[in-house]
């Protein structure tokens, strides 16, 4: 495959961008090689600067869960921007996104509009302390909750990636509060709430991990958490910038059955423009500045443009709730064909699956941590991950991502990414 202009793209980025990204992750310095530079995409296809056409298992990580360019989208889009693109005063749109986002989110009684996950899942720790005057709080390794500081602490996603184990610029001021346990450990979690006697404010975590690959809750764990919480007077928050509008209409919190104190969203919920979001209980949303005094603020949330995007998006969900059952079928149908070519391919692999989002490991054991999930065989995955790339699938470029299927992928599209896995798997 000819990826001559995204060479040339990439030595000229790295003049003027650290790195030539925007984003870490999108580097590929984990799998190596050179990012490819997209120009286009439609419904599940992409299309790089050399017209090479990839099958998308990225999804914009996550967001794209109707396929690039949906229609309704991309025509609101267009039409709202003609009634300038931001006011910085109230909106009838940003009640009517409350309002929808409400109607499917269980247990989130008001919620407020920011411009990333990372300003989302800031929040509300800020929030969680705030409203329980506790500064601790409990993350898990492997999960990431955007770049704040307090989260850059055994985190998932690009921080895992590049095994960054401290750093630089978060202060121990900031990462002592932070603490830290294995996923699905509830163990750990009892000791550490021993160890630290009412100080903690909150525990966040990724209901479904989706920044170590995709890692499951143990049945139990969630339920556990629950219970700790209620027990010791904690916040439980529920990160649910990937899982949120893609398990079901309510994410993980209906897909599961189990409630949190507070929720935060991304992705999804803007269509592809910089939206997060944070909401729950009442009585804690209601510290929230200007109601209370935990101050959170930003120039462009609730922007129109961002709303629109959103709305469109998750009405098109909403009022199409078959949607869900196509994607987990797809993804049951990925995931069935993959380990059937994965057992004739006869070496050790894992593929973890809930909803639309699937990951595959070569790992000799179950994947259910961090430290399972960096004891897989990461350099075959670096070698799959290219072969992949060179048939036109395009896979997330770290096996500490989870995959997601957008609903515009066709059977078709499934069986081609089943054979080019076969073909790809001999070529190891
Ligand atoms: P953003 O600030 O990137 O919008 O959201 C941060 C975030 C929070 N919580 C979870 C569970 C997340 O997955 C993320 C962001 N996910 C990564 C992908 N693993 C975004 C990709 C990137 O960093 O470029």
């Amino acid at each position: 495959m000819n990826t001559g202009t995204s060479q040339s793209l990439f030595n000229r980025a790295q003049q003027s961008i650290p790195g030539g990204v925007n984003s870490p992750v999108r580097a590929f310095k984990s799998v190596g090689g050179t990012p490819i530079f997209m120009q286009k995409a439609k419904g599940a296809y992409l299309y790089d600067a050399d017209g090479n056409r990839y099958i998308d298992f990225i999804a914009s990580w996550g967001p794209m869960i109707l396929g690039h360019a949906y229609g309704p989208v991309v025509e609101a889009i267009r039409e709202k921007a003609y009634d300038s693109t931001s006011f910085g005063a109230p909106t009838e749109l940003e009640i009517e996104m409350a309002e929808l986002i409400i109607s499917m989110a269980p247990h989130v009684d008001l919620i407020r509009m920011v411009s990333s996950g990372t300003e989302a899942c800031m929040s509300a720790i800020r929030l969680a302390r705030g409203f329980t005057g506790k500064n601790k709080f409990i993350k898990f390794e492997g999960h990431y909750h955007g770049h704040a500081d307090s989260f850059l602490v055994k985190a998932g996603s690009g921080v895992a990636t590049f095994n960054i184990q401290t750093v630089p610029g978060v202060t121990s001021g900031v990462s002592n509060d932070t603490l830290t346990a294995p996923y699905n450990d509830l163990e750990a979690v009892n000791k550490l709430i021993a160890e630290n006697k009412a100080e903690i404010a909150a525990i966040i975590v990724e209901p479904v991990a989706g920044n170590m690959g995709c890692v499951l809750p143990q049945p139990g764990f969630l339920e556990g958490l629950r219970q700790l919480c209620d027990q010791e007077g904690i916040v439980l928050i529920f990160d649910e910038v990937m899982t949120g509008f893609r398990l079901a209409p309510g994410g993980a919190q209906e897909r599961l059955g189990i409630r949190a104190d507070l929720v935060t969203y991304g992705k999804v919920i803007g269509g592809g423009m910089p939206v997060g979001a944070f909401g729950g209980r009442r009585e804690i949303m209601e510290m929230v500045a200007p109601l209370g005094g935990v101050y959170q603020a930003g120039t462009l949330s609730g922007n129109p443009i961002a709303m629109i995007a959103g709305k469109t998006l998750l009405e098109g969900l909403k009022n199409n709730p078959s949607i869900y059952k196509e994607l987990d079928e797809k993804t049951v149908y990925l995931k069935e064909g993959l380990e059937k070519v994965l057992t004739e391919w006869g070496n050790p692999f894992v593929i973890n699956q809930l909803g639309s989002m699937i990951s595959v490991h070569f790992s000799d054991k179950p994947v259910s941590s961090f430290n399972d999930a960096a004891e897989a065989n990461n350099e075959l995955f670096k070698k799959f991950f290219h072969a992949m790339l060179n048939k036109g699938i395009y896979l997330p470029p770290s096996p500490y991502e989870s995959w997601f299927l957008n609903n515009a992928l066709t059977y078709e599209d499934l069986d081609e990414t089943i054979q080019a896995t076969k073909a790809s798997l001999a070529e190891l």
